[in-house]
C-alpha cells in the first residue's frame, strides 16, 4: 500500500538530457523494496561536494556521506585523477605470490594511523569481507598456538557486521539473519547496550551501562572462556540506529577479554576515517582491539575497499612455520586491487592535508545542539549524537513499524532535497566530514519540517 506517499512521490517530468534508464526491471536491488521503488525511482546521476544531483537536475543535499563512506565529500579531483592515472598504468595486479608498490604503502598508512599495537593490514572489498576475514583470522590464530579448542564467536544483538556468512552470524539484526537458515555453529550474543530507560536524550555517551559488558561474563560462564575466539563489536552500533557505548562500556568488555585470552575485535566500517573526532573510534575511546575491520571510507567510497588491522602478536603467530609455507589459506582476487590501494591513498592524503580526521571534533558541539534541539518536535522519543553522526527516533506508527521513517526520508528527499538514512523508525545522519555550519543547519531544519509533515 502506497496510497499514503503518493503525493510525496510524483517526479517532476525528466529533463530532455536525463539519462534515465529505458527499464528498471533487470536491477534486483539490494536492501531496497524493489517494487516500490520501481514505481517512482530515485535516480542520481551526478554528484559534486556535499551534493548529489537527481535525474530531474535537482541538488540533494547530502546528509549521509552517500553510505556512511564519502568523508571527503564527492568528487575529489586528486582521487579521481588517482584512479584515472592507475587505470592507465596497470589495470589489475594479482596478489597471491606476486605484490605492487601502492599495496605495501597503503599498508604503512593505514598502520601508522592507527593504534600503534595495530601492526599489519589484510585487503579485501568490503566490509562484510573485512569482518569474514577477521573471524577467519581469529579462529586461525588461536589454533596457530595451540589452542584450537577456541571456535566461539561473540557477537552482539543489534549488531550490523555486513551480510556474508560470518558476519550476519555474529550480527544481531533479525531481519538480515531470519530468512538465512542456522548460520554459523558456535555463536553467541551479548545484550545490546541500548536502555531507553535511563539513557533517553544522552548527549554523547550515555552515563549509565558499563556494566553491560559484564554479560560478557555470563558468557564465559555458560561456553567456558576457553572455548572463545573472539567477539566483535561496533564501538557505536550504526546500522541499527547508532547505539552509542556508555561511558566505561569499551573499556570493561577490553578487560574481560584479556582476562579470558579472548580476541577483541572492532568493526569499524562505520566509525573509522573521522567518523568520531579522530581517525578510529578505537583513539577516541582510547580502547585497542585486536583486530579492527575498515572499509567504506578507506576510499572515500570512490572505488570497492575494505581491509583488516591486526594485532603485531596475532599476525607474529603466523609467522612461526616454514617460510615456504603460506601462512594464511585465505584471500580475494581483488585484494589490494591497484585501483583501490590509489584511490584510498589519494583519500588519506586528502584527510591528513584537510585535517578531516579530526574535523568532527570542531563540528561536534555544533552537531550535537542542533540535532537535540528537535527534541519535542512530533514523534521524537529520542535522539543520540557522537562525533559527527546523529540519530533521532521516533514512535513507529500504529500501521506498522518503518512506516513513518520512511515517509520522512522520502519527505526529505523529495521536499527538503536532503538524503538520509533509516532503518527502523530511526533517522540516521553521518554527513561528509566537510559539511559546513550552514549545511549542519539546514539538515536539521529539514528534518524538523519533516518530523512535522508525517502523520
Ligand atoms: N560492518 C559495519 C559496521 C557496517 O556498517 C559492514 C560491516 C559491511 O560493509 P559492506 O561494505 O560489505 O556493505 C557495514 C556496512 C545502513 C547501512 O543501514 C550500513 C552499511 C551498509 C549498508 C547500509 O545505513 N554498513
Amino acid at each position: 500500500m502506497l496510497t499514503e506517499i503518493e503525493p510525496l512521490l510524483a517526479p517532476t517530468a525528466a529533463p530532455a538530457n536525463s539519462t534515465a534508464p529505458a527499464s528498471l526491471g533487470a536491477w534486483w536491488m539490494p536492501f531496497t523494496a524493489n517494487r516500490q521503488f520501481k514505481q517512482a525511482p530515485r535516480l542520481l546521476e551526478r554528484a559534486q561536494g556535499m551534493h548529489y544531483t537527481d535525474q530531474h537536475g535537482r541538488e540533494i543535499l547530502d546528509g549521509v556521506a552517500g553510505l556512511w563512506c564519502v568523508n571527503a565529500g564527492h568528487g575529489r579531483a586528486t582521487i579521481v585523477d588517482a584512479i584515472a592515472q592507475q587505470a592507465r598504468r596497470m589495470d589489475y595486479a594479482p596478489p597471491f605470490q606476486m605484490g605492487h608498490r601502492l599495496g605495501f604503502e597503503l599498508a604503512e598508512r593505514l598502520v601508522a594511523l592507527a593504534p600503534e599495537s595495530l601492526s599489519h593490514a589484510f585487503f579485501t572489498n568490503s566490509g562484510s569481507e573485512a569482518v569474514d576475514t577477521a573471524l577467519k583470522i581469529a579462529l586461525a590464530y588461536h589454533r596457530c598456538r595451540g589452542e584450537g579448542q577456541r571456535t566461539r564467536l561473540i557477537g552482539r544483538e543489534r549488531g550490523y557486521h555486513g551480510v556474508n556468512f560470518g558476519g550476519i552470524s555474529v550480527g544481531g539484526m533479525v531481519a538480515n539473519r531470519k530468512a538465512f537458515g542456522a548460520l554459523l555453529p558456535g555463536v553467541d550474543h551479548l545484550r545490546h547496550t541500548h536502555d531507553p530507560q535511563r539513557n533517553t536524550y544522552s548527549v554523547g555517551q550515555p552515563v549509565h551501562g558499563a556494566e553491560m559488558a559484564d554479560d560478557l561474563e555470563r558468557l564465559c560462564a555458560l561456553h567456558d572462556p576457553s572455548t572463545i575466539a573472539a567477539v566483535i563489536v561496533e564501538p557505536i552500533a550504526g546500522s541499527t540506529g547508532v547505539l552509542v557505548p556508555p561511558q566505561g562500556y569499551l573499556e570493561r568488555l577490553r578487560s574481560i577479554c584479556d582476562r579470558h585470552g579472548i580476541l577483541l575485535i572492532f568493526d569499524e566500517v562505520i566509525t573509522g576515517f573521522g567518523r568520531t573526532g579522530q581517525p578510529f573510534a578505537a583513539q577516541t575511546f582510547a580502547v585497542t582491539p585486536d583486530l579492527m575491520t575498515l572499509a567504506k571510507g578507506l576510499t572515500n567510497g570512490a572505488v570497492p575497499m575494505g581491509a583488516v588491522l591486526v594485532d603485531r602478536k596475532v599476525h607474529d603467530a603466523f609467522m612461526a612455520g616454514p617460510e615456504h609455507a603460506v601462512e594464511l589459506f585465505h584471500g580475494y582476487t581483488y585484494s589490494a586491487h591497484p585501483l583501490a590501494c590509489a584511490a584510498a591513498l589519494a583519500t588519506l592524503d586528502v584527510y591528513e592535508e584537510e585535517r578531516l580526521l579530526v574535523r568532527a571534533q570542531q563540528l561536534q558541539v555544533t552537531w550535537a545542539e542542533a540535532l537535540h534541539s528537535l527534541r519535542g518536535e512530533p514523534h521524537v522519543v529520542d535522539i543520540r549524537n557522537f562525533g559527527l553522526v546523529g540519530a533521532v527516533e521516533m514512535q513507529a506508527r500504529s500501521d506498522g513499524p518503518t512506516r513513518r521513517a520512511y515517509e520522512v526520508f522520502i519527505h526529505c528527499f523529495e521536499q527538503e532535497r536532503m538524503l538520509v538514512r533509516t532503518t527502523g523508525d530511526t533517522v540516521a545522519l553521518s554527513p561528509p566530514l566537510i559539511v559546513s555550519k550552514d549545511e549542519i543547519h539546514r539538515l536539521i531544519e529539514g528534518l524538523r519540517r519533516a518530523l512535522r509533515a508525517v502523520g
